[in-house]
């Protein structure tokens, strides 16, 4: 049975990877972080308690802040592949927090490779690397962009983002590691973060719709993003790691919509009209923008035999649907007396 260490397991793409790896049979080994709440709601679902025999989910302790916990974490594991999702992933929230960022989702990567590097030379047992790249890299580069587009990245994530890029090229190069780079366009899915404009959008359709909210305040609507689905973009990642040579792949899916027609669409869904409930707020601009990006994932696309199922429409359907369903739910809570908060999404 193969042995996968996922960071970042308890994200959208976490989630969703752990659950196709479930489901060709390998042991997941997930790290999650301590808080002072539980935040592994979107992977409750495929917990077992390990004591009970048939569990394949296994969760530690660890961050990617603290290189020697990753060591004993890959030591303990021994991994046969390694998925590194973890990351501080909002674009604007990195603006706030720069240096934490160039830590977490920059020289955190550094340091999972050091200790993946450690520990196939002692034992000489190879780990495969997969590293989380971000279309964010190629920032104010002109569409279409693809494998051979220079990076001119535009926050500090996605600075750190080609730093981490460059760190597991070179262990490639250096280290004979097996290591890939899969520089993956936006990504979605009900499963979303709140915070990130699709599921943003998506809740206000809810919650609007249930009469539970009455507006909904964004930034930029100009933006242009080539959006797929997280379950289709994670098949992609597995399939990285399955070749008989490492190197780097960008997934996307050709098409590229405004952030105002992700709205328009949505708000149609349940038949409202975006501009009697859009508002813009300054507050959720960014310093520097990324205007426009629409990838070029064709040789990718040949190389692995991959192709996305999920069309947009069927992707802005499926999140509006979710939100709707929550949004009932929220309102029967309500209904009952419960107290229901939006939850403070701040400048995001
Ligand atoms: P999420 O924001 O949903 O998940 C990020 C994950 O990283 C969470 O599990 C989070 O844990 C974890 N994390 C945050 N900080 C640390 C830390 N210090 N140490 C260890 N883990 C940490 O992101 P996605 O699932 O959307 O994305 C997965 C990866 O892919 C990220 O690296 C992202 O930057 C990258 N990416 C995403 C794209 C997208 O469109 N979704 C596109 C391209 C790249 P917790 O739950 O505790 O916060
Ligand atoms: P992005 O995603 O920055 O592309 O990073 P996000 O959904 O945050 O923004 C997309 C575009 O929408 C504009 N926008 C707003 N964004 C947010 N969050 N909130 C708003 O109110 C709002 N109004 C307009 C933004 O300005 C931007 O242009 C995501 C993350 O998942 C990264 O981790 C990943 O690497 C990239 O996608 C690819």
């Amino acid at each position: 049975m193969k042995k996968a260490l996922v960071t970042g397991i308890t994200g959208q793409d976490g989630s969703y990877l752990t659950e196709l790896l479930l489901s060709k049979g390998y042991e997941v080994h997930g790290m999650i972080r301590r808080a002072s709440t539980f935040n592994t709601d979107r992977i409750d679902h495929l917990y077992h308690d390990p004591h009970e025999s048939g569990a394949k989910m296994f969760l530690h302790y660890g961050d990617l802040s603290d290189a020697s916990g990753l060591r004993m974490l890959i030591e303990k594991v021994q991994p046969q592949e390694v998925y590194n999702l973890g990351a501080q992933s909002h674009v604007k929230v990195s603006y706030d927090q720069a240096e934490y960022t160039a830590d977490v989702t920059g020289l955190g990567t550094l340091r999972l490779l050091e200790a993946i590097r450690d520990y196939q030379d002692r034992t000489e047992l190879q780990v495969k690397f997969y590293q989380a790249s971000s279309s964010e890299m190629f920032g104010a580069a002109p569409p279409p962009q693809g494998l051979h587009t220079p990076f001119h990245p535009r926050s500090p994530y996605a600075v750190a983002k080609v730093y981490s890029y460059w760190q597991t090229v070179n262990h490639r190069e250096a280290y004979d590691l097996y290591a890939c780079n899969g520089i993956l366009f936006n990504h979605e899915s009900p499963r979303r973060g709140e915070t990130f404009v699709t599921r943003k959008i998506t809740r206000a359709v809810g919650r609007i719709k249930m009469g539970l909210q009455s507006k909904l305040y964004l930034g930029n609507l100009d933006a242009k993003r080539d959006w797929g689905h997280a379950r289709d973009y994670v098949e992609a990642m597995w399939l990285m790691l399955q070749q008989d040579v490492p190197r780097d792949y960008c997934i996307a899916t050709g098409e590229a919509y405004s952030v105002r027609e992700f709205a328009e669409r949505a708000f149609a869904q349940v038949g409202l009209n975006h501009e009697d409930y859009v508002e813009i707020d300054p507050r959720y601009f960014r310093p520097a923008e990324v205007d426009y990006l629409l990838g070029d994932a064709a040789e990718t696309r040949r190389a692995l035999g991959w192709v996305p199922k999920t069309s947009f429409e069927e992707l802005v359907r499926e999140m509006v649907e979710a939100d709707l369903e929550l949004a009932r739910q929220e309102k029967t809570l309500i209904a009952a007396g419960h107290q229901v908060a939006l939850k403070g999404v701040g400048n995001t």
